[in-house]
């Protein structure tokens, strides 16, 4: 294993210390937003969890190599590159043979935080179920993750992008616990509201720690998916940007984007219809979520 996996000083002292980490992964990064503002958010989330006490490890693939932690240059390396690839669970034993430079997916990243012995997982939002998937098969390989890997995910919802109905019921199917922070809704990325219940609510971090250990205590594989909503301040019409979305789909469908390309080319898309307001969104709930994640991880330090 030791083989594969590089972990960053700061991350390795954590671990050894039994402290509370946080992983981040790539992909919103090398794909998710563009240059400059990526790196600035990638530094920028690190600093709000250390800020709370609990330590930062940002997750990519390097010249074949799994990096928990990134230098400074390493972010600006993955923020502004070309070859890039996106790995998710299928991609990642190529990429290591081959030696490649990859982002890391929400799948991919939980895996490599299991690996790392990270508990606790903080992105923008989680890759779900497509809108028409009846015909394209296009499910996240997200959720399956989900379904069987040991992390806690914090996220601002699945991507409004998504078919959300379709998303929550796979969910359900896998045995994945949604977790509403502070709301009865599940929220959607941009937008707090989605007409969509959550099945259960918390009310603070602690509950959510407690959640995590009753899960793994019985031995219950998976993860577990907290659904944290944007600030009130920077959350979209949900109706709005709705048919905002839906234009994006169409210029996808005619410019026959499938597949992995798909989720970068619809938040890119969507930026630009938007003039930048879905990406002000995507950067805030973000740190939303980075705040939230380092009191989970506290909390659960606490109890483990
Ligand atoms: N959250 C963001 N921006 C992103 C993503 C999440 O704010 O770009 C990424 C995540 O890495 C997620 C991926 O795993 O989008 C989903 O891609 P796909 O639909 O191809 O599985
Ligand atoms: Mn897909």
């Amino acid at each position: 294993m030791t083989s594969y996996l590089e972990i960053k000083e700061e991350v390795y002292q954590a671990l050894k210390e039994n402290r509370a980490i946080v992983a981040l992964e790539s992909t919103i990064i090398s794909h998710g937003m563009p240059y400059p503002q990526n790196v600035e958010v990638a530094k920028n989330v690190e600093d709000i969890i250390r800020e709370r006490g609990a330590v930062p490890a940002t997750i990519a693939i390097i010249e074949g190599k799994i990096k928990v932690g990134l230098s400074k240059e390493e972010i600006e390396f993955m923020a502004n590159s070309k070859n890039i690839l996106k790995a998710s669970r299928m991609d990642l034993p190529v990429i290591l043979a081959k030696g490649f430079n990859a982002a890391t997916t929400v799948a991919a990243t939980m895996i490599i935080a299991e690996l790392a012995g990270i508990k606790v997982f903080v992105t923008g939002g989680i890759g779900g179920v497509h809108r028409n998937a009846q015909e394209t098969f296009d499910i996240s390989a997200d959720l399956q993750e989900l379904a069987k890997t040991n992390v806690a995910v914090i996220s601002a919802g699945p991507k409004a992008i998504l078919d959300l109905q379709l998303t929550k019921e796979y969910l359900e199917t896998f045995g994945v616990p949604v977790i509403g922070y502070q709301t009865d809704e599940l929220p959607c990325f941009f937008s707090r509201e989605s007409g969509i219940n959550v099945p259960y609510r918390v009310e603070n971090p602690k509950e959510i720690a407690l959640i995590m250990k009753a899960k793994w205590d019985l031995g219950l594989q998976g993860g577990i998916f907290i659904a944290n909503p944007i600030p009130k301040e920077y959350s979209l019409d949900f109706e709005k940007i709705n048919k905002t979305i839906e234009n994006a789909i169409e210029e996808a469908k005619s410019q026959k984007i499938k597949g992995k390309e798909l989720t970068p080319f619809l938040l890119s898309k969507i930026n630009e219809l938007t003039k930048g307001e879905s990406l002000k969104a995507n950067i805030e709930l973000v740190y939303n979520n980075a705040k939230l994640g380092a009191e989970i991880a506290k909390e659960f330090n606490i109890l483990s």
